[in-house]
């Protein structure tokens, strides 16, 4: 009895080191999984572009953003340059391996630079309980500021 138990003992340390390592490689050291520089376009203000701004501060991933006017970003969208993902703002660019790449959509933008940081684990269920409700609710809110900020003066 007193053997099993030392052994129970014994391998508390190993659980405990496998647990550091699995969360050592969920990669949440600051800076890991940086690109070298995105430049995300929004209006001025934080809007959607909050929780964008506030995940790229805390990690440390190099930014520059980018501010558009509404005439301007609409005559972008329509000269063919809104993306080819809604054309809503914001949008974030980068360049990886040469080439260049833009994510539209703010949950589609945290959630890829979150995988990319090491703070959404695709192999964990528990990612999407915890870490969507919290961006798929920011983003309810913005769409309901949103209609009242962009309604027709009619309305
Ligand atoms: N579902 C999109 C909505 C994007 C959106 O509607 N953004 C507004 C600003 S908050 C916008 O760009 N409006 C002008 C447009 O759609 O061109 C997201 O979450 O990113």
């Amino acid at each position: 009895m007193a053997k099993a138990a030392a052994a129970k003992q014994a391998k508390k340390p190993a659980a405990a080191s496998k647990q550091a390592a699995a969360a050592s490689s969920a990669g949440t050291a600051k800076g890991k999984g940086t690109v070298e520089h995105v430049t995300f376009h929004y209006f001025a203000g934080l809007g959607r572009a909050d929780p964008i701004t506030q995940m790229f501060e805390y990690h440390g991933q190099p930014y520059t953003k980018e501010t558009e006017t509404m005439e301007g970003w609409a005559q972008k969208k329509a000269d063919g340059q809104g993306g080819e993902f809604g054309g809503g703002l914001p949008q974030a660019v980068f360049t990886e391996g040469g080439k260049e790449r833009r994510l539209a959509q703010t949950g589609a933008i945290m959630r890829s630079f979150g995988i990319r940081f090491g703070y959404y684990n695709t192999s964990d269920a528990e990612s999407v309980k915890f870490i969507d409700p919290v961006i798929d609710t920011w983003s309810d809110i913005m769409d309901a500021i949103g209609a009242i900020a962009f309604a027709p003066a009619d309305k």
